[in-house]
């Protein structure tokens, strides 16, 4: 069963109600305020089955739209989700100004199919119904409605006329129309807000993609509430979910009438962000009162939601009528908007509809180098070039899918899909959950081996770089600095030995004068026992700056020849390894050992006993047990 929204559009008292009202037999006009005017004020609904020809039911949601010049802004509030339009024109008054204005917006929001209905046929006398079908065809050239691409049909809402015709007319147009994406990421733009005695808070709008079930939960946009789907309905009947196409009315759990309002978005929880930068294509009506400038205010309308927004031409200080450009909308308020979503922009003052277009990226970056060249290859929509200059605008950084679902809307499944050739090419190659463009990893690795061999040199005397020094160098995240060090390792353009990086076979390259000092240091060391001399004291006696013998003890330290047992004080490792025979020794005499046996046992004074008692605390070779140690 195919789900499709038809949406009417057309001057104030044209006949759009009643001819909603005579497909379907519901009164769309629900205010008591517009039964008492007789006019359309906010957006009205209804519904009904169409057999098609080959004998399946056509389920058609109905978004019966305002005509008066005053409520544009409700009937842009509408237009949003329809796949089909009945653009009403009466016979009786032909094109007028909301005709143009109306016509003009569902051009821009890309609606892609529609019946011209000219209604009041009951009116006019069959010669004036031709001639206002030769203008309404004259009117309609070139665009989605143009003959015989696209029908007009004459009808009478009050006498029935025509609207078998239209109603035929209406399922060959649906045939027509692929249905919206089911297996798409959910998202429902709010139209209504309301309770409903037993039921609690009700929202509506139209499904404009994927499926909302029942207990699902989902995520309020802007406000980042979650909310829980008590309830589905559909038409006016409680449904398991609802899909793309349908007009859906949600119960929901977790949120009131004041937490919701018109203009925010349903989507699946956890999944996109708000923004609010959008970078979009953007039309200039012909029609246009002036020329648009850079930087003004306008009121930006985009599937249910209103704002006054800020517009700013990229690399143009003003477009003329009929005109097109990309341009960055700054909105008030953090929205949820998607590439592909389209838009109307209204002049700030006075208020008229002067033009429209499709956000190309939700997610711009700062840096605008080359903005225009990715603008102009995001609005061609070549999915997999899209995906794959998402990857490159990220550099090093990278992508994870779950920031391209975020981005795209697209599934994890299909973005798998889009980027497979490019990871096969090597293009694009993945790191754990993320993407990286194949030659920003080329460019990392040989940066990482450039550094390393500039650390080599700038530092003789270490054996190599640390690892979390290069990576600050770097400032690349971790997953993927592990990653293409890892890729170096196994390629031998770097060596690891612990936390430190070398090029191949590369280490410490030290002068005469300090493998001396080297020897020197070491030797003072390993004569001296456990009754080791001061620092300090060593290295003023070589023939180095402090800087370089502190290197060379590093070396040694790292070497393991000295061993660091706390602050400033240093043992050579074979009087440690003889402490520890020592002390194992005397445990077949005795299984503890106090301070003071300890310093007659070694020689040492009481400054280097108790570091040395917790060294060997540390070591697991003693355990303190009150002013004891046990020997282990
Ligand atoms: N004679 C005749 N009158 C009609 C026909 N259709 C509508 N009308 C009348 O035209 C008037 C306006 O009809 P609506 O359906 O409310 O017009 P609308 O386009 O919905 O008006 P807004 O929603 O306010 O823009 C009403 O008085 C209708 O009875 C028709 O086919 N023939
Ligand atoms: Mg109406």
């Amino acid at each position: 069963m195919k789900s499709i929204i038809v949406g009417t559009a057309g001057h104030i008292d044209h006949g759009k109600t009643a001819l909603v009202k005579a497909l379907t037999g519901i009164d769309a006009d629900r205010l008591q305020e517009e039964k008492r005017r007789g006019i359309t004020i906010d957006l009205g609904f209804a519904h009904m089955e169409l057999p098609t020809a080959n004998g399946e039911i056509l389920r058609l949601g109905f978004v019966d739209v305002p005509g008066h010049e005053r409520f544009v802004r409700n009937m842009l509030a509408g237009v949003g989700g329809i796949d089909l339009v009945l653009l009403v024109i009466a016979a009786d008054e032909s094109i007028k100004p909301q005709t143009r204005e109306h016509f003009d917006i569902l051009q821009l929001i890309g609606v892609q199919r529609g019946i011209t209905v000219l209604t009041k046929s009951d009116a006019v006398d069959s010669e004036t119904l031709d001639v206002v079908r030769m203008e309404v065809e004259e009117f309609l050239r070139g665009t989605f409605l143009e003959s015989p691409t696209a029908s007009i049909v004459a009808v009478s809402s009050i006498t029935g006329a025509g609207l078998l015709e239209l109603k035929r007319t209406i399922t060959d147009a649906a045939a027509e129309i692929t249905q919206r994406d089911s297996h798409a990421l959910a998202r429902l733009p709010i139209d209504r807000v309301f309770t409903m005695k037993g039921f609690g808070t009700v929202v509506t709008g139209t499904l404009i993609s994927g499926e909302i079930r029942k207990e699902e939960e989902l995520e309020v946009f802007p406000t980042g509430r979650r909310v829980r789907v008590r309830g589905v309905q559909v038409h006016g009947q409680a449904a398991e979910s609802a899909v793309a196409g349908q007009r859906t009315a949600l119960n929901l759990a977790g949120a009131s009438v004041e937490d919701l309002a018109r203009g925010m978005t349903l989507a699946p929880a956890a999944t996109f962000s708000a923004t609010r930068r959008i970078d979009v294509q953007l039309r200039l009506l012909a029609s246009a009162p002036r020329p648009l400038k850079n930087r003004v205010r306008i009121h930006f309308h985009a599937h249910a939601m209103e704002t006054v927004a800020e517009l700013k031409l990229h690399g143009q200080m003003q477009i003329a009528p009929g005109e097109s450009a990309f341009a960055r909308i700054t909105l008030p308020e953090p929205t949820l908007l998607l590439p592909g979503d389209r838009f109307i922009i209204r002049q700030f003052s006075p208020v008229v509809t002067i033009g429209g277009g499709v956000v190309l990226d939700a997610a711009p970056m700062k840096r605008t180098a080359g903005l225009l060249d990715l603008l102009s290859l995001l609005s061609k929509a070549n999915e997999e070039e899209i995906i794959q200059a998402r990857i490159m605008r990220q550099g090093t950084t990278g992508i994870t899918t779950a920031k391209l679902v975020s981005e795209t809307s697209w599934t994890r499944e299909k973005i798998g899909k889009l980027v497979a050739k490019a990871l096969t090419q090597g293009s694009v190659v993945r790191m754990g959950d993320t993407y990286v463009q194949g030659l920003a990893v080329e460019t990392l690795k040989s940066t990482l081996v450039d550094r390393t061999a500039q650390f080599h040199k700038q530092n003789p005397l270490v054996g190599g770089i640390g690892r979390e020094q290069l990576r600050e160098q770097v400032k690349v995240p971790n997953e993927i600095f592990a990653a293409v060090l890892d890729a170096l390792v196994r390629a031998r353009k770097l060596e690891i030995e612990g936390d430190i990086l070398r090029l191949p076979g590369r280490g410490v390259v030290m002068k005469d004068d300090e493998a001396e000092s080297k020897k020197k240091i070491e030797d003072a060391f390993f004569s001296a026992g456990l009754k080791v001399p001061a620092l300090p004291e060593v290295l003023a006696g070589l023939k180095l700056d402090k800087d370089r013998a502190q290197k060379i003890v590093t070396l040694l330290l790292r070497e393991k020849a000295l061993v660091k047992i706390s602050d400033g004080l240093v043992f050579h490792h074979a009087a440690l390894e003889e402490l520890r025979r020592l002390i194992l020794a005397r445990k077949t005499k005795s299984s503890n050992i106090d301070v003071a046996q300890f310093k007659e046992l070694t020689g040492v004074s009481r400054k280097y006993a108790i570091p040395l008692l917790e060294y060997l605390d540390r070591e697991r070779i003693t355990r303190r047990v009150g002013d004891m140690r046990e020997i282990l």
